[in-house]
């Protein structure tokens, strides 16, 4: 049975449009009305912590404070245990092209870099390729009350990479038990599994009783 929650409009806090999309999608049942941080112009303010949780906490706050809304932030990031679960906290740094390429040609990240940064690391480790996707919602208050739910998807790296219904790293991402990566799975799979759909599923019975 869900609940009445304590707000009917919600801030997404990120500029990722990936994010946006799946937890608008994850969102969709419950019938709060969303707005994304980048409609709504709002700074991206840096994360400055070295944990998912301390990152999502700024992002919301910043969200939340900026709009006078609630606000629900997504930290997330791949933990591969063959590089000591890098590139975690700085999976996206991993993907962000040098300011002047940046300046010439628009595009901020290229993940298809990072992807291989991961496989060439891994490789030379010759260690097992096993890693998680690990994901902090945070929910913060204009008043500065914030809470964190946070999930996790175990799997494991694989070479090449495969599909395009994702973003980020799950082309070169299967979760145990998959023969398909992330980006070749269906996103209302990719919903039942995730590291996203984890932490929303905590996020859910905390705030709607869910
Ligand atoms: P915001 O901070 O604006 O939310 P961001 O992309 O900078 O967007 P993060 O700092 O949390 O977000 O970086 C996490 C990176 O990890 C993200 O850019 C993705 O590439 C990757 N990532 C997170 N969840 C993922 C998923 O479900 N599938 C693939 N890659 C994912």
């Amino acid at each position: 049975m869900i609940q009445k929650p304590p707000f009917d409009k919600l801030v997404l806090a990120t500029h990722n449009k990936g994010k946006v999309r799946e937890i608008s999608e994850l969102m969709a049942p419950l019938g709060v009305s969303t707005v994304s941080a980048g409609e709504l112009g709002l700074a991206e303010p840096p994360e400055t912590e070295t944990t998912f949780a301390g990152n999502a906490r700024i992002k919301a706050l910043a969200s939340a404070r900026g709009s006078g809304m609630p606000a629900l932030s997504d930290d997330s990031g791949l933990a591969v245990d063959g590089l000591d679960g890098a590139p975690g906290v700085y999976a996206a740094d991993w993907a962000e092209l040098p300011k002047s390429e940046r300046e010439r040609t628009g595009v901020r990240r290229d993940f298809d870099m990072a992807m291989w940064h991961v496989w060439d690391k891994l490789s030379a480790s010759s260690k097992a390729p096993t890693a998680r996707f690990i994901c902090a919602l945070c929910l913060a208050f204009p008043d500065g009350t914030s809470h964190v739910y946070e999930g996790t998807v175990e799997g494991e790296i694989v070479w090449p990479p495969r599909g395009d219904k994702g973003f980020g790293y799950d082309p070169i991402f299967r979760a145990l038990g998959d023969v398909q990566t992330f980006a070749e799975i269906e996103p209302s799979e990719k919903h039942a599994k995730s590291h996203r759909a984890d932490a929303f599923a905590k996020f859910l019975k905390a705030q709607f009783g869910a």
